[in-house]
């Protein structure tokens, strides 16, 4: 690069105190918490999409940000791609992230067909294999954009026309090729298109029928190609489209059992999905523990008035802290992470607001993150759900899970001890003061 981006070049941990704006006040990777660093609790990772292929626009006007990687700078797009590569591998180590994500599309130019639209893939992931060599950077996953380009507008696996579910075959494959030669610890699977605008022109079950086998050819070739991380699915309600299939925990959870598939994938939950699906973000990873699908998490808000997925920074502690008391509650992160699937505001057009979005995102999760601990060691929070439920405890009541138990040995139960069982508080008010000692 012959021009630095970014004003500096090193964002350091300065402690709760600090003012300066390029510095980190909360993210301390190297602190010791529960015997682990923050980093590797943590594992942080940029959105390649977000940070360096969104130019800014909205519905009502286009592009805002001018980055000199974009084509009305550099008329050679190839050219234009290494130069984002090395402005993000710049970011990456300058913050300090470990990990970053990508899609197909965000890192190379479209060609003019799919072999050289691959042959651009290539080289770019050439480029990072060698940038993720020199800096230690990792990939926490790669994804394919099955979305964007036009041709995707009908769906991609779920599309009418099956020369375009043979497309999305192939991109899918060469994605997944991309994401084991980088060593990826996942695989994204997020549908935009995977669901309909009207039931009008839609055949709701035929479509399912094409994604559950789509679904199951991702995961045969992983086993093919031995890549050894777990295939995620992202939820999403609508947005894109106005229904999306995958559009809960609950849903693609019901969506994996049917084709067969749920020991073989996990989800990757995002913050503003849940919120958009009616849940708390909690309520998503606790269900997805419980189904022992979690996997991984994309930490982005949206604006709670607007009602659409804003992809914003972090910024609500109390949240946050929620979202990490559970994923640690389950034993906190094995391959997934903490990905900012975040865009700048469109009028943050400055290099430095990249760095100073991602600052703000990490001190967020860091303090969320250090009151879920404080939650956990307290132990009040576990204390009051030990005894809410203890006297499931009991062998009497083990033996009624256990299946060993009918209705009519019950009802000889409650006649025999004249049972009259009286109702107890359930101290939601005592409960979220305790939260509110920690955050
Ligand atoms: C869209 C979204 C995607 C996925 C990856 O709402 O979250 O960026 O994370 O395709
Ligand atoms: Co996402």
């Amino acid at each position: 690069m012959t021009q630095k981006f970014f004003s500096t070049d090193k964002i350091a941990y300065k402690g709760p105190n600090n003012t300066d704006p390029l510095a980190y006040s909360h993210y301390n990777p190297d602190e010791i918490v529960m015997g682990k660093r923050m980093e590797e609790h943590l594992r942080f990772a940029v959105a390649y999409w977000h940070s360096f292929a969104w130019p800014g626009g909205d519905p009502f006007g286009g592009k805002t940000f001018d980055r000199p990687w974009f084509p009305d700078r550099i008329s050679d797009e190839m050219e234009g791609a290494k130069l984002k590569a090395d402005v993000a591998f710049d970011m990456f180590t300058t913050l300090g992230a470990p990990y970053f994500c990508f899609h197909d599309a965000d890192a190379r130019p479209e060609g003019d067909n799919f072999a050289q639209s691959t042959a651009n893939l290539n080289t770019i992931v050439d480029i990072f294999e060698k940038k993720m060599d020199e800096t230690g950077v990792k990939l926490l996953w790669g994804t394919a954009n099955l979305f964007s380009h036009r041709r995707f507008m009908s769906g991609a696996s779920t599309n009418p026309d099956p020369e375009v579910f043979a497309y999305s075959a192939a991109t899918l494959k060469t994605c997944m090729d991309a994401t084991h030669r980088l060593n990826g610890e996942n695989y994204v699977l997020w549908g935009g298109r995977e669901g309909y605008e009207t039931l009008l022109n839609t055949d709701l079950s035929r479509e399912m029928d094409q994604m559950g086998r789509m679904l199951n050819m991702v995961v045969e070739y992983k086993h093919k190609i031995g890549f050894k991380g777990p295939i995620l699915i992202e939820p999403k309600p609508q947005e894109p489209s106005k229904h999306q299939y995958d559009y809960d925990v609950a849903t693609v959870y019901g969506f994996l059992k049917k084709y067969g598939l749920e020991n073989e994938v996990k989800l990757n939950l995002e913050q503003g999905h849940a919120i958009l699906a009616g849940h708390s973000f909690e309520h998503e990873i606790a269900l997805a523990q419980a189904l022992d699908v979690f996997g991984s998490i994309d930490m982005n808000r949206n604006d709670y008035q607007s009602g659409w997925d804003t992809d914003q920074f972090p910024n609500n502690v109390p949240e946050v802290a929620l979202a990490y008391y559970h994923i640690l509650k389950g034993g906190g992160f094995t391959s997934g992470g903490t990905n900012f699937d975040s865009k700048l505001r469109r009028q943050s057009i400055d290099a430095d607001d990249l760095l100073i979005g991602h600052i703000g995102g990490m001190d967020v999760c860091a303090r969320g993150f250090k009151a879920a601990v404080a939650m956990i060691e307290d132990g009040t929070m576990d204390g009051e759900l030990a005894k809410r439920y203890a006297g499931w405890d009991s062998d009497h009541s083990k033996k009624i899970l256990d299946g060993k138990v009918s209705l009519e040995q019950l009802e000889n139960h409650v006649l025999e001890n004249d049972v009259n069982p009286q109702p107890r508080s359930g101290r939601q008010e005592f409960l979220e003061n305790v939260v509110n000692r920690f955050v």
